[in-house]
């Protein structure tokens, strides 16, 4: 016996997954969950008994509802279910998962459309901030197709412009949670910082790496991985994250100096496998730190300093991400008066996912 549970499967960004109406998930986490694993396949590195991709990047999940908030429309709850163990987690937010939920709410009725572009203010669970994202709605209809190009997609879709409001330690509590610019463990030099995503920024040379390096020549380094683990241990202590060995916060950001003509070059450790992009409040937190001044990222970062509205290009393996950031440096920190980005979501599929019924009985 199976039981359907109503789906939609779409890309967000440089991510894929499964966005759920709240309402249509079991109440009970526990069952949720064990429901969430059996939708992805997982545990399975292939994931191949489920919709998951055998990737963190494509095991993700949304679950949406009205808002509970007066200033917003829609209630995001991001869960990104583990691809080789059996674990649902709720202690990050996704930023390219978020791409897909304005679509998703106009779509489902939470927000009408207007003729032209449609504002929806999505409340991100997770982490409490707000986005407001602008969905291409001609004709009161969602458009997929457009001109836009986003770096790891291939092809072009409508841009979905995000900005982000106060989202500054959406999950520490400070923007810079060890309440330094530069933190020290065992001679490695580190920026922690909080701008809507917990990242620990690297200096790439630190480690004996270029910062040019594949994401699989990363991953197989294993006495590379080794030390950056021993430090997101310690670090995402200091930041106030408690133990991290089983969240998938902080980030793990090694940098480089640029190459392709952006204001710094990336790897990110997200935190295990390493991103084939980067995510998206990941970007935002790593320009952030590019402004910040005496961070291991400005130090690196081919910036000048200064206030205001600015574009920053933050390159990665498969190219840039473009942040637009408005801050002021006044006093030796940064304060982010907006953050804006640029990205494109499609609908894949939608319809029923199905789950053995012997989910909900089995422990
Ligand atoms: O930082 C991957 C992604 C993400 C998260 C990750 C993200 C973000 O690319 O906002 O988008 O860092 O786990 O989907």
């Amino acid at each position: 016996m199976q039981r359907a549970i109503a789906a939609t499967l779409m890309r967000g960004g440089t991510s894929k997954g499964l966005y759920f109406a709240a309402d249509d998930l079991p109440g009970d986490i526990a069952v949720r969950d064990r429901v969430l694993l059996a939708a992805m396949g997982s545990p399975d590195p292939r994931q191949i008994d489920g919709a998951g991709g055998g990737h963190p990047l494509t095991s993700k999940v949304a679950v949406l509802s009205p808002s509970t908030r007066e200033d917003a429309d829609i209630d995001y709850l991001f869960l990104q279910v583990a691809v080789d163990r059996a674990e649902v987690s709720g202690t990050q937010n996704c930023g390219n998962i978020l791409a897909g939920v304005g679509p998703w709410a106009i779509e489902n009725g939470h927000v009408p459309a207007q003729d032209g572009t449609t504002p929806v203010r999505i409340h991100m669970v997770n982490t409490g901030g707000i986005a407001v994202a602008h969905i291409a709605t001609p004709q009161g209809k969602v458009e997929y197709a457009g001109d836009a190009r986003i770096d790891g997609v291939p092809g072009t879709a409508a841009a979905i412009a995000l900005e982000f409001l106060d989202i500054a330690g959406a999950s520490c509590g400070a923007l810079l949670p060890t309440g330094q610019v530069v933190d020290e463990v065992d001679g490695v030099r580190a920026t922690c910082i909080d701008h809507g995503m917990p990242v620990v920024i690297l200096d790439a040379a630190q480690f004996g790496k270029t910062g040019a390096e594949s994401p699989q020549e990363l991953e197989a380094d294993t006495e590379l991985k080794a030390r950056i683990e021993a430090l997101r241990l310690e670090l995402g202590r200091r930041m106030t994250l408690g133990d991290v060995t089983n969240k998938t916060v902080p980030k793990m950001c090694l940098v480089s100096a640029p190459r392709e003509g952006g204001v710094i070059a990336t790897r990110t450790f997200i935190p295990h496998r390493v991103h084939e992009a980067i995510g998206v409040l990941g970007a935002v937190s790593v320009a952030t730190a590019c402004m910040l001044p005496g961070s291991v990222a400005a130090e690196i970062a081919d910036i000048e300093a200064g206030d205001g509205e600015r574009r920053l290009n933050v390159e990665h393996p498969t190219g840039f991400f473009t942040v637009d950031i408005d801050v002021s440096t006044a006093g030796g920190t940064v304060e982010v008066r907006r953050a804006a980005l640029l990205r494109t979501a499609r609908l894949l599929m939608r319809g029923d996912i199905f789950i053995p019924a012997s989910v909900w009985s089995a422990p």
